[in-house]
């Protein structure tokens, strides 16, 4: 099982006050991970602190915004000068817009953009350097569904998890040469508080996503947490550039056949 351990390593999880990034977090302590989180008020980390330490989670938490570059080294210089260089990184924080094209407009576009795809960049080229000098690390980006398939009404988020996919593969043929593995995880349709307007009680969402997913049931983020450890460990040191889909075999699947 020292594949998988974590014991001595440094965990920075994007937006993990809650849902995916929390769940992320708190396998990586399972597994013997310091963890460090960000989100993008006070209040924010001052709830994820409380999580983590009700949790008996010893974790760190800090206050910036993945979009803006100086507020993100700032952020990365003073985790690496409080706890540590950054040993993995997960690019989580992330939102989504649900608006028809025509009546979405370019400003939404870009924050989902921004958030989604440019913060993955920010952080990652702000956290590579301390890894490089280290001799190497993990960087796991949370990619969808939508880096593969589109959907009505969010055309932003897929272009952004497309995106994401590819910056993944490029920056892992970058990095490969500094022992820095880059891959991602593809969830399926995970029970959040992003996913939730879909998950209303009589959603015809809800009945449509138990029929598009061959186990037949949403997925827990508990369901992510033994990947992102693979991902993280010393088990996937050769893995590079992969995105690992954890999504009950949608992508696998045409869809039901008629009866
Ligand atoms: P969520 O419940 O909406 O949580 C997103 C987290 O990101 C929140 O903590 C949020 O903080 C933070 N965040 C948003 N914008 C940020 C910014 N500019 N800077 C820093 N932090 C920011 O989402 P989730 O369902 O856990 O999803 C997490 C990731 O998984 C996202 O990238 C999402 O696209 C992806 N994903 C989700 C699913 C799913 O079915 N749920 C499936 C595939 C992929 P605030 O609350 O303070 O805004
Ligand atoms: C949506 C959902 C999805 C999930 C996830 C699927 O509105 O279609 O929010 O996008 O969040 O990305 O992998």
């Amino acid at each position: 099982m020292k594949l998988f351990d974590l014991t001595g390593k440094i965990a920075m999880v994007t937006g993990g006050s809650y849902g995916i990034g929390y769940a992320l977090a708190q396998a990586f302590a399972m597994a013997g991970a310091k963890i460090v989180f960000n989100d993008i008020n006070q209040e924010m980390v001052d709830k994820g602190l409380a999580a983590y330490k009700a949790d008996g989670i010893e974790a760190y938490g800090y206050v910036f915004d993945v979009t803006d570059e100086d507020g993100v080294n700032a952020g990365i210089a003073q985790i690496e000068k409080e706890v540590g260089v950054i040993d993995i990184l997960v690019n989580n924080a992330g939102i989504i817009k649900r608006i028809p094209v025509l009546e979405m407009s370019a400003k939404d576009f870009r924050q989902v953009i921004d958030i989604d795809l440019n913060g993955p960049f920010i952080v990652s080229k702000a956290v590579a350097p301390g890894m490089i000098a280290k001799g190497g690390g993990k960087i796991i980006n949370i990619c969808s569904m939508m880096s593969e398939l589109g959907r009505e009404t969010v055309s932003a988020y897929a272009a952004a998890k497309g995106g994401l996919k590819m910056l993944t593969k490029n920056l892992a043929v970058e990095w490969a040469e500094h022992n820095i593995q880059v891959n991602g995880i593809g969830p399926g349709y995970i029970a959040t508080p992003q996913t939730a307007p879909l998950r209303e009680p009589g959603h015809p969402f809800n009945d449509f996503i138990i029929g598009r997913t061959p186990a037949a049931r949403w997925g827990t983020t508990e369901d992510l947490q033994g990947p992102a450890i693979f991902l993280a460990s010393s088990a996937s040191d050769f893995v590079n550039g992969h995105i690992l889909y954890v999504d009950g075999g949608i992508l696998a699947y045409i869809g039901k056949q008629p009866k």
